[in-house]
């Protein structure tokens, strides 16, 4: 492991917190873009903050890889002996209470990889300043506790660089000389800089307009690469939809007269929130039904309405530091999951929620980088842009909603922008707004935001038949994580239902209860354990627990095989449908995963293979939600549940589970398959997502057998597809077979312009049986199509490879482990960022076989011994070797 020395990054701690010495009240910013270097002229107002402890203190500016050219204190030139300059500040002692700064520098945007700061792809300009991106464009108090006016002018060449963008409304332009024009942008809203965006370049735009509910006019505009303007419709749709939703959900209106999206190809994550100027991924606007699936259609409608969301909790209200970085992510991806759920199917919705959040946040909770909603330290802040952060952080808002009502709930949110409108706050800020507008206790609540590690809750169950009784024992634990061993109980709340014999739902009447009360409760969980009991109850029910997913827990509950059936066809929750048919799956995967693991013969049981035909023939149910229950859970969720995790156990019996259920149902699935059909043109509406999404599940089951009748099926779909999730999806059934050569190649042909449509040829490369392995990743890194530089290939492709191809990429002879280990090395040197989200691929090193694990400590201790790592990299290593 490196060696601690003062070239080994350290923590930022909580605890360390202090206001800022100054606050910036304006910032003028000036740019001369430049295709070898930009001139950046920033003048700020200031002021002693009266908050700091010491009245005396310096003035400490943020600044990383930049050229100072000169610093003005008050129009005096400074000079080298009346500041203090090293690689990540510029410090000046001796500073008056008000003051007025003006600093040049110089910037290389041409040169700068990591996608951070001001950056080029292709001959256009975006910036990208979130976390601490700001601090690479001017010398700043780069925290998001400071707050100023923001005015921006863009200087650059007319031809080149005809369209320029910044916060704000725009308030002139005009022609410099000959060849160089300006723009003038004004920003009204004070904001921290991580919000200051600024575009430069040729790009077109889509425009529309939009009539708020209070009847001010918005402009809208989307801004793209020429040849993409025909994709733009649906997410200029998603907007207009967002801010209708936002304005009758939660009375939120927008406050600028432009609204603007910016889609750029070369991005580090989905897309960015700046104030007035969103920038996103193009993944996130582009589509057109031939080049983009559903699952893309949704993602964008998601992704917009989560940027757009975030213009109320984000940046009107910001956060007071990083550590509160899910005030702002989780109450945002909240808002816009429940913006979905009223948008298609409530229920489809909250399972996929529920399936990303076991799949990805469990496992990091159960990994090295557990850490809680609000962290405590770290050494690199983007780190933690995480499933805890974002996913958890939504489920923790959610439980205030399912404690208090949607009523009770928006009273908070109103007393929350009521106080803290134009401030950067805490949790604990979010915490007391919900408080003090219910009169509610939240103060055990709180542990949710302290307290990393995913709760189990264990429940049993007693029915007294004569005293028509009937009691749950309900007790939680929660697993030490990092740092913290002992856990206190957490406030959990419990949704549940009773289910009788005929399939209906009971009427629920707690003891000391003068009558029943509905017939589906939330109970307050507080303590270690507890008991509820239920009286009046003619018959015993089959407990339906945790309905809609009310806490982010494990629930342990010993269910029998019959239980689980009779809550599968009858449960009036659906989430809790689905979660009794995952787990009588999981109970039959285990049991093939560890025939498997000890040479047994692999069979599936009968009143599985029973019930899944049922589910497959009840055509009064949702087809979204028959194809969820027929979808298995992802190879690395199986191995999150072994003591030991043995890859190839977990490939072996996952696929005899797909084969087995192919082949006692192929003409229950084949006559759904063909039953589904629709030749009408592309919709995206809700109705015929879900045909599709069990169309296409059917189909992916009858390609797992190797018939060529099964196989031509696919390939006739994905000849007269017209839309791309039926091409997909078809070339993923073929993709595991000799025939799939042919489909990926004319793919290829026919899409060698589209970057996010090739994303897609990777990532079906990356996943399947027959070709995901390192050798064939290695020569699809040699493809015209890819390029190590952009983030979306590079997920698309090997982080697809390493994070879901579990038995491709921990192949038994550890090549998949020293592959990761060079990429990562060549990726640092590159963009951090991406190579940190690559090393988290070796997080579940600790649970492996004796065999893999030693290889993948190996590879760990190679990367912990090398001179340069980013901190991002080094980070996560050294976290994973603690
Ligand atoms: N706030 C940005 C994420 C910034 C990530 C910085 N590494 C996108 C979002 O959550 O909306
Ligand atoms: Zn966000």
């Amino acid at each position: 492991m490196a060696k601690l020395d003062a070239n080994t990054p350290q923590a930022i701690q909580l605890r360390d917190y202090t206001p800022p010495a100054f606050l910036i009240d304006k910032v003028d910013l000036t740019f001369e873009l430049d295709e070898t270097q930009t001139r950046v002229i920033s003048r700020l107002v200031l002021h002693r903050n009266p908050a700091h402890p010491d009245a005396r203190a310096a003035l400490c500016l943020d600044g990383r890889e930049l050229e100072l050219e000169s610093v003005k204190l008050d129009g005096e030139v400074l000079d080298g002996s009346r500041y203090a300059l090293d690689a990540e500040s510029l410090t000046i002692a001796a500073m008056p209470d008000n003051a007025i700064l003006e600093i040049v520098t110089l910037i290389h945007p041409e040169t700068n990889t990591s996608l951070n700061g001001l950056y080029r792809s292709g001959a256009n300009f975006y910036s990208q300043c979130e976390a601490e991106g700001f601090r690479k464009i001017t010398y700043y108090l780069d925290r998001p506790d400071v707050m100023a006016r923001f005015t921006t002018t863009v200087v650059a060449d007319k031809q080149k660089w005809p369209v320029l963008l910044s916060n704000g409304n725009k308030v002139g332009e005009g022609q410099l000389d000959k060849s160089r024009h300006w723009v003038k942008w004004v920003d009204p809203f004070k904001k921290p800089a991580y919000l200051f965006a600024l575009v430069a370049g040729k790009l077109s735009k889509l425009a529309d307009k939009y009539t708020t509910g209070s009847g001010r006019e918005v402009a809208l505009e989307i801004f793209v690469e020429p040849a993409d303007l025909d994709k733009c419709d649906h997410a200029m749709e998603s907007v207009k939809k967002s801010m209708r939703w936002d304005e009758q959900r939660y009375g939120l209106e927008y406050d600028l007269d432009t609204y603007m999206i910016v889609a750029v190809g070369d991005f580090n994550m989905g897309a960015m929130e700046n104030k007035g100027l969103n920038i996103f991924n193009t993944k996130y606007v582009l589509a057109r039904p031939d080049t983009a699936t559903d699952v893309d259609f949704d993602g964008i409608e998601a992704v917009i309405a989560h940027e757009y969301f975030h213009n109320w909790t984000g940046n009107r209200v910001t956060c007071r530091d990083w550590f509160q970085l899910s005030l702002k992510e989780g109450l945002t991806v909240f808002r816009d999951q429940e913006f979905s759920a009223d948008m298609g199917s409530a229920s489809v919705q909250r399972i996929e929620a529920v399936r990303t959040l076991r799949t990805h946040q469990f496992a990091e909770d159960a990994g090295p980088m557990a850490h809680p909603v609000r962290p405590e330290s770290y050494i690199e802040i983007n780190n933690f842009y995480t499933v805890t952060i974002y996913e958890k952080g939504a489920e923790v808002v959610r439980m205030y909603q399912t404690l208090l009502g949607r009523e009770g709930f928006r009273r908070g949110m109103d007393l929350y922008f009521k106080r803290h409108d134009g401030q950067a706050v805490t949790c604990d800020d979010f915490r007391a707004a919900m408080a003090d507008a219910n009169g509610y206790d939240f103060s055990q609540f709180a542990r949710w935001y302290s307290q990393a590690g995913t709760p189990v809750l264990s429940v049993r169950a007693r029915y007294d038949a004569s005293a028509q009784t009937y009691t749950l024992e309900v007790a939680q634990s929660c697993p030490a994580t990092p740092g913290q061993s002992e856990k206190l109980p957490f406030h959990i709340p419990l949704a549940l239902g009773l289910v009788g014999p005929d399939g209906a739902d009971l009427p629920l009447q707690l003891a000391g209860e003068n009558e029943a009360q509905g017939t589906q409760r939330v109970l307050s969980v507080k303590e270690a354990s507890q008991t509820f009991t239920f009286v009046n109850v003619p018959v015993e029910p089959v407990p339906s627990l945790l309905r809609n997913f009310s806490a982010p827990v494990k629930l342990d509950f010993p269910y029998s095989r019959a239980q689980l059936v009779h809550l599968l066809a009858h449960d009036s929750d659906a989430f809790c449908r689905w979660e009794a048919s995952q787990t009588l799956m999981l109970e039959d995967l285990q049991d093939l995963i560890d025939a498997a693991r000890q040479g047994q013969p692999l069979a599936l049981k009968d009143d599985f293979v029973a019930a899944m035909r049922q589910v497959l023939a009840n055509e009064a149910l949702d087809p979204a939600l028959v194809a969820l229950m027929l979808t298995l859970p992802a190879e690395t969720y199986l191995a999150d549940q072994q003591a030991e995790i043995d890859p190839d156990a977990i490939r072996a019996g996952r696929d005899a589970m797909r084969l087995g259920l192919a082949r006692a149902l192929r003409s229950e699935l084949k006559a759904s398959y063909l039953r589904l059909q629709d030749d009408s043109a592309y919709r995206f509406e809700a109705e015929a997502v879900a045909r599709r999404s069990l169309k296409n599940v059917c189909l992916g089951y009858l390609t797992e057998l190797d018939e060529p009748a099964l196989l031509e099926l696919a390939e006739q779909q994905y000849a007269k597809a017209n839309n791309m999730t039926d091409a997909q999806a078809a070339l993923a059934g073929l993709v595991n077979w000799a025939e799939g050569d042919a489909v990926l190649d004319a793919f290829a042909k026919k899409w060698a312009h589209e970057a996010l449509v090739m994303d897609k040829w990777f990532t079906l490369q990356a996943l399947s049986r027959r070709l995901g392995n390192v050798q064939q990743i290695k020569a699809l890194m040699q493809h015209p199509a890819f390029a190590i530089t952009n983030p979306n290939k590079v997920r698309s492709l090997i982080g697809a490879f390493v994070h879901n191809n579990l038995a491709g990429f921990h192949a038994a002879d550890g090549s998949g482990y020293s592959f990761i280990a060079d990429t990562i090395l060549t990726i640092d040197k590159l963009n951090p960022q991406v190579a940190a989200r690559l090393a988290g691929s070796f997080n579940r090193w600790k649970k492996m076989e004796a065999g893999r694990r030693a290889a993948m400590q190996a590879q760990l201790e190679r990367l912990a011994a090398q001179v340069g790592l980013s901190r991002d990299v080094y980070e996560i290593v050294s976290k994973n070797l603690q």
